[in-house]
């Protein structure tokens, strides 16, 4: 009986290092660097008038980060969560224009974002996701701006 239990112990212990490992190895190690500021990207408009980007998001960053845009044209983000596992999100949020998005991407999915920007000025977006007593992902680097001109 006793050893019957020894083993159970066993076991579940190897789980949590089987479990624990592969938490570490998904959340820690991709730590990939500190919001670093890609260079500025100038949006023009398609012939249909829209201003189009693609963002990707991965652990933990967006690229580009740092995207200017035209104001009152239409934008259409593209926003890519190429991350394993990790699921990101894209906040936006600039209550004093009504500018509010949260938006959730799976790992591997993609959403598309329209916004129609009227207000010159610099709006920071950034993923606000947090796993357990690990850093806030836009502590991580999940930071960027929409630079409205
Ligand atoms: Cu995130």
């Amino acid at each position: 009986m006793e050893n019957i239990f020894h083993r159970w112990t066993c076991l579940s212990k190897c789980l949590l290092l089987l479990v624990g490992g592969f938490l570490f190895l998904v959340y820690l190690i991709p730590v990939s660097g500190f919001a670093e500021t890609s260079p500025p990207i100038s949006l023009v408009p398609d012939e249909d008038g829209v201003q189009r980007i693609t963002i990707v998001m991965e652990s933990y960053s967006f690229s580009p980060n740092d995207i200017i845009i035209q104001a009152d044209t239409p934008v259409s983000i593209r926003l890519e969560n190429h991350s394993f596992l990790i699921p990101h999100n894209f906040v936006i949020d600039n209550p004093a224009m009504g500018l509010h998005h949260e938006i959730e991407i799976s790992a591997g999915d993609s959403v598309n974002l329209q916004l129609f920007l009227t207000t010159p000025g610099t709006y920071t977006f950034y993923c606000d996701k947090q796993f357990l007593f690990f850093p806030m992902h836009r502590d991580e680097g999940m930071e960027g701006h929409l630079e409205v001109r």
